[in-house]
């Protein structure tokens, strides 16, 4: 570690992956929107520094027991031997996880006690409004931590979108050089008359054997990308053959499935914006399959005790207002289907035909929903404020 002294950053953000990519794709994606926006000096903690560099490869170059910057981004390695040093003027926590307490005294011991968050989870649910912003002061010391709930309306703290990305988007999607040369590199149908292009990023996913054999009869060619993953091992065995490596391209009938790197989070948004049809999942994915602004199917990061199901409709029930009945049943059954809780136990490939119908109703509604979204103040702008109102004493 490091033990020169520091000068106390305006943002420091503490990060524990609890499993998967999406507790510092978060970290990472909201880190260097607020470095970017030059809201001051912004410092990452992750304890899980090979999670870190999957996602931001240049973090791999770094020694993780000095860190350093990236983009702006003052990467730190948060280990047990965490020594407290200068805490930021405003200390985000994220997931609930437990700041070392180390850290909690240097907080407690500032002249003037930084603003604590506690940045939780996204969720569509209605209760969502009645907690973001809550306030909860310490037990023991001079601290209060307050809740700040991602969402969809006016009354959360939003969703994470940097201020060029739309813009950087329609590039990709109109310039010659964006969605058709990404395509044409890949040897994909470049018209969007020639073909489905299907972008699949999911957790385990035994019904994919099923929807890939459906695919395979398909009357018009259907391009599965599936970036490195844990759907990549039922994909194989889907298709009878052992995982197939980096580059691979495995044709049956209508359906061609290329297996594709894990790239930065730049790298993922780009195959998000030149894909038909985006599977995504946890919480990072399924924002950008949003700002990416086409069709999408969510599989939610399953919990012990179901509650995933409540934030599915949830979310469901936002999505879908505005829909022909038909679209928005073919759309619940499908996902529902994708999500292992539909009541009649419909499987995805039951359900395909009814959603591929609706792809093109459905793909005007992903820009609709984009464009009311993006019309809300993004999650970092509110926090922004939000933590302005508590330093200037109002909150
Ligand atoms: O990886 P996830 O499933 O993450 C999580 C975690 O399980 C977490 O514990 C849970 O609480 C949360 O979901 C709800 O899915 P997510 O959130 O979509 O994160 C994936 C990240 O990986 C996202 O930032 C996009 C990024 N990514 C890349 O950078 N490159 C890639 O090639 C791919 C496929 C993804």
């Amino acid at each position: 570690m490091d033990s020169a002294p520091r000068a106390r950053p305006k943002w420091e953000i503490f990060c524990q992956v609890v499993d998967n990519f999406g507790d510092i794709g978060v970290c990472w994606r909201l880190a260097r929107d607020l470095a970017r926006r030059e809201e001051g000096a912004v410092r990452l903690w992750v304890d899980d520094w090979a999670v870190l560099a999957r996602i931001c490869p240049a973090a791999a170059a770094l020694d993780p027991a000095v860190g350093g910057k990236v983009e702006g981004v003052d990467l730190r390695h948060w280990t047990p031997a965490f020594a407290a040093s200068a805490p930021g003027e405003i200390v985000i926590e994220a997931f609930a996880c437990e700041l070392p307490p180390a850290q909690l005294e240097a907080m407690a011991a500032q002249a003037l006690p930084p603003v604590w968050i506690n940045l939780e989870y996204l969720s569509a649910e209605d209760w969502v409004a009645g907690c973001h912003g809550l306030a909860s002061p310490h037990p023991r010391v001079a601290l209060v931590k307050h809740f700040f709930f991602p969402g969809f309306d006016a009354n959360t703290g939003g969703l994470l979108r940097e201020p060029d990305l739309l813009a950087r988007r329609d590039r990709f999607v109109t310039q010659p050089q964006g969605r058709a040369a990404w395509r044409a590199a890949r040897g994909l149908p470049v018209a969007d008359d020639e073909g489905l292009v299907v972008s699949l990023f999911a957790y385990e996913q035994p019904a994919v054997r099923a929807l890939l054999h459906a695919w395979e009869q398909s009357l018009r060619p259907i391009h599965v990308l599936v970036p490195v993953s844990r759907i990549l091992p039922d994909v194989a065995a889907a298709l009878d053959c052992a995982i197939p490596a980096v580059g691979t391209c495995i044709e049956r009938g209508a359906l061609c499935v290329h297996v594709l790197p894990f790239t930065d989070q730049d790298g993922y948004d780009e195959l998000l914006w030149a894909c038909d049809l985006n599977f995504v999942r946890g919480e990072d994915s399924f924002v950008r399959a949003q700002w990416a602004a086409r069709p999408f199917v969510w599989q939610i990061y399953p919990q012990t005790d179901t509650a995933h199901h409540d934030k599915l409709e949830a979310f469901l029930a936002r999505y879908l207002v505005g829909l022909p009945p038909a679209v928005a049943d073919a759309q619940a059954r499908f996902w529902r289907a994708w999500n292992d809780c539909a009541d009649d136990e419909t499987t995805p490939a039951a359900a395909w035909p009814a959603f591929a119908g609706a792809l093109p109703v459905l793909a005007a509604h992903a820009r609709a929903w984009c464009e009311a979204q993006a019309a809300l103040p993004d999650l970092a702008h509110r926090l922004t404020k939000f933590c302005s109102h508590i330093q200037d004493g109002a909150g």
